[in-house]
């Protein structure tokens, strides 16, 4: 019994360690390829690995955006690193950096 309790210990301590080294801040970023920038209606098509935060697999998908500013300097074919959440019910991208 003792050895399963020390056993459930490292794991737990292990687990914690993993999810330190690449968390940003308290939102982890997502990693993704544009597929098209929508000026008129601030969208992005991306296609998108797996969404921890929101529960989500790696699809592509039309994302709101929290500024329109951030479509600036986006373009198709660009990998990049983002952050989605829901805002007022829309899911919307709220950080995205070019890698
Ligand atoms: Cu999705």
């Amino acid at each position: 019994m003792k050895t399963l309790m020390t056993l459930a210990f490292a794991l737990f301590a292990s687990t914690a360690v993993a999810e330190g080294t690449h968390s940003h801040g308290d939102m982890e970023m997502s990693m993704g390829t544009i597929t098209k920038v929508d000026t008129q209606w601030n969208r992005l098509t991306i296609d998108h690995g797996p969404l921890e935060n929101l529960d989500m697999e790696a699809m592509t998908m039309v994302f709101e955006v929290v500024d329109p500013a951030m479509l600036e300097g986006l373009s198709e074919g660009q990998e990049v690193a983002f952050t989605a959440d829901r805002v007022k019910g829309k899911l919307t991208v709220t950080e995205i950096t070019v890698e």
